[in-house]
């Protein structure tokens, strides 16, 4: 459908603002949240889509294209007008897959409203803000986006009736002109387009000539609450949705010695807020979580932590997806594990240098990554899990070495000088031995064209061993090999390194555990540990995370993706949601400590089990494990969870404009009522969604039961039929494996 700017626009279409801290900047997981999730959004609003966030300079410098005029009339008339009264903003498509437009205001440049706006927000719905750099961005960032989109809504009715191109936040990409990018048959296009529940709007238009767009301002977790709070109060006709991505309170209560989850229902929250200077945060966070038409939250066990913290029940669910990009040929993703690995072996050849007395074919590498939250992210268990495994390895004199690694942000001065010097007598050493190699290759050519006969004595002379004995010496070491790669600011108190001291994980030639500390996420310019975050990912054998406080936790649904397995906890998001659609999840390489129901020690025992166990696995074991994990990455991908982000906006629209403005396309005489729901909050109280019978169904992935009901299909038959590890039984997805097989056995004989 070619689109003609001046023709009238289609009214019946929706708008989507996006409204996220870090649009185009990335701080934690929301970002991957907001971009993963763009092409499926894209798919459904094409240019009617835009993304609003905080400007940071440096990053949107390398993230966004400016674009200099809108093609939008009341878009580009709002923007003249903010700017005129010196706000500085950054309008651009952002370089993402998807490509669409992104709104960065630049905060500094509105301080100056700072005082009057605090005053305000405390008039208006009593937010008090004492000096605060956090709360106070979020003001002026919310003044900022209730002000824009509000003076958008006004200057688009104003004009009656408004042509096409008063919708076009983003211009129509430059390939077609002609084209808006919903024309563009993608994937996602057919997949969202074509959902059951997609859903449309009745124009509304009055005798007088006015008329109602129909508006969405999605906003996510509490430093953008404000503007929310403002559309609220202002009675903007905007439907609103709040998401939050883990609650103020939760997060700083498990971070501190709590027995949280017993306690959740207790909670005095406006004293614990308080007492931890929090409470003007919280005020926002709760004001926006009220305010919104929806409140949604990522997973069951954070929307039961909210419904005891912010007081509000959410909605509905929208757990987080990725984009999976699928290989066509199966073992590929295989073949980059392989790939990956080299580069972990490289490191391990340098970093334990002088102690490199193991086999690498028998070196597993196992990893935690995440947020610098100790307890939270559960780094305290698996430093703990990985001194039991250290001493149950040795105990069963196993031959295999795992390296484990940890990687996060924390302060620190830069490398530490011992962690540099393992690459650098390395690559003395590999340069001697290139050299010592290329020498011998020229003498077998030169002995060989002569057609005399090779005697290997002479191959080496002695100028190349004098040359390789002193590599060799400078192989030897005094001390072990270091645990942590960097100077860490605060080397003392550091919770992590603390704990692997008190655990003596020190990199003892007999330990069978070494671990390396790496206090920077890892990225391909490094000196020690030169690969990215997928590479790094792919390489390894096992992800562990078994997180205390997880609304979410997109680390293990990465390994997943990447068909890694993983270790998580019944007290993240990823894990309650597989324990939910997976009917053994072991089988498909996701293991879930239980956290919940369990003691501290009985926790631990099992999840030392979960490494020990995995430890003894052959390789043909790891590598089916790995085909099963894989296959699961169709469960996360946005292409399906996308649709509950289509819910909440379809039941913000029916709150918002409950005389139905909604049509549902699927069924022209379909009432309000019949209409799917969002997946509910799961409502026992438990914050664990464990629902139906989970026992009685067969061992295979399944979706719970609303197969059908909300447009999901039964995916279970695509995965034939499993077979519970803990059954003992054999088979399992038994036509990939025997493929891969083949596969294999091509591979061993060439
Ligand atoms: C992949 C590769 C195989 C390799 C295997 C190693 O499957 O395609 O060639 O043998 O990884 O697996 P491992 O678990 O020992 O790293
Ligand atoms: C939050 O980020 P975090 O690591 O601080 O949001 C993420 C995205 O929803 C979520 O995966 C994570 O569990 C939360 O904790």
């Amino acid at each position: 459908m070619a689109m003609d700017p001046n023709a009238p626009a289609d009214t019946s279409l929706p708008i989507f603002f996006e409204i996220a801290w870090e649009v185009a900047n990335k701080v934690g997981g929301i970002y991957t949240v907001v971009r993963t999730k763009v092409p499926v959004t894209v798919a459904e609003f094409g240019e009617r889509y835009c993304l609003l966030g905080p400007l940071s300079h440096s990053k949107a410098a390398a993230e966004v294209e400016p674009i200099d005029k809108p093609a939008s009339l009341p878009l580009a008339q709002t923007l003249d007008s903010m700017r005129s009264q010196g706000v500085h903003i950054v309008y651009g498509r952002w370089l993402i897959e998807g490509a669409p437009a992104v709104i960065l205001f630049d905060l500094a440049s509105a301080k100056k409203w700072l005082g009057e706006w605090k005053a305000d927000i405390w008039r208006v719905a009593r937010v008090p803000t004492p000096d605060d750099f956090e709360s106070d961005e979020a003001v002026v960032f919310g003044y900022l986006t209730a002000w824009f989109i509000g003076e958008f809504h006004a200057r688009l009715t104003a004009l009656r009736p408004p042509p096409a191109s008063a919708y076009w936040l983003t211009p129509p990409l430059e390939v077609d002109p002609k084209k808006s990018s919903a024309d563009v048959e993608t994937e996602d296009n057919i997949v969202m387009a074509h959902h059951p529940i997609y859903s449309r709007f009745r124009s509304i238009n009055y005798p007088d000539g006015s008329w109602k767009p129909i508006i969405f301002a999605q906003f996510h977790e509490w430093q953008v609450g404000v503007g929310l709070i403002l559309l609220r109060v202002r009675n903007l006709d905007v439907a609103t949705m709040f998401t939050t991505h883990a609650t103020l309170l939760g997060r700083y209560l498990c971070a501190g010695a709590v027995d949280f989850y017993n306690y959740l229902p207790y909670v005095d929250c406006d004293a614990e807020a308080g007492k931890r200077m929090i409470y003007h945060r919280y005020c926002i966070e709760r004001g926006a979580c009220h305010s919104s038409d929806v409140f949604s939250t990522v997973s069951d066990i954070t929307g039961w932590e909210s419904e005891h913290l912010l007081k509000r029940k959410p909605d509905g669910v929208v757990p987080n997806g990725l984009s999976v990009k699928k290989f066509t040929a199966i073992h590929e993703f295989q073949n980059l594990h392989a790939r990956a690995k080299e580069k972990l072996h490289e490191f391990t050849r340098s970093h334990f240098y002088g102690h490199f007395d193991f086999s690498l074919d028998d070196t597993l590498y196992f990893f935690t990554a995440g947020r610098y939250e100790h307890r939270n992210k559960g780094m305290d268990m698996y430093i703990e899990g990985l001194a039991r495994l250290n001493a149950r390895l040795k105990q069963a004199n196993s031959k295999t070495t795992v390296v484990a690694f940890i990687v996060t942000a924390a302060p620190t001065h830069g490398y530490a000088s011992e962690a540099l010097k393992g690459p650098a007598t390395m690559k003395q050493l590999r340069d001697t031995v290139e050299s010592v190699s290329k020498g011998i290759g020229k003498r077998i050519l030169e002995t060989a064209a002569r057609r005399t006969p090779l005697n290997p004595d002479d191959l080496l002379t002695s100028e190349d061993l004098v040359l390789l004995k002193r590599r060799i010496y400078a192989l030897r070491r005094d001390n072990l090999p270091p645990i942590v790669t960097h100077n860490l600011a605060e080397d003392a108190k550091d919770p992590v390194l603390s704990q692997l001291r008190s655990c003596q994980l020190f990199n003892n030639r007999d330990d069978r555990v070494k671990v390396v500390f790496h206090p920077e996420f890892v990225n391909v310019n490094s000196p020690i540990l030169p690969v990215d975050y997928d590479d790094f990912v792919r390489g390894c054998h096992l992800g562990i995370f078994p997180s205390y406080y997880e609304p979410w936790g997109y680390t293990p649904a990465e390994c997943t993706v990447m068909g890694v397995p993983s270790i998580t906890s019944n007290l993240s998001g990823f894990g309650n949601y597989i324990e939910e659609v997976v009917s053994h999840p072991s089988d498909y390489g996701i293991y879930i400590v239980d956290r919940r129901y369990r003691s501290p020690e009985d926790s631990m025992q099992q999840l030392t089990d979960f490494m020990f166990n995995f430890c003894n696995k052959t390789r043909r074991q790891r590598i089916n494990l790995r085909n099963r994990t894989e296959r699961l990455g169709d469960l996360l991908d946005w292409k399906r969870m996308g649709v509950q982000y289509q819910k909440t906006r379809w039941l913000a629209a029916r709150k918002k404009w409950p005389e139905s403005v909604l049509v549902d396309v699927t069924s022209a005489s379909a009432s309000a009522d019949s209409a799917i729901p969002l997946t509910p909050f799961n409502e026992h109280g438990d914050g664990l969604s464990v629902t139906g019978d989970l026992q009685s169904v067969p061992g295979s992935p399944h979706v719970r039961g609303q197969a059908g009901a909300d447009g999901f299909s039964e995916i279970g038959s695509e995965y034939g039929g499993a077979t519970s590890e803990e059954d003992g039984k054999p088979g399992e997805a038994e036509e990939l494996e025997q493929e891969f097989d083949d596969w294999e056995e091509e591979e061993d004989d060439v």
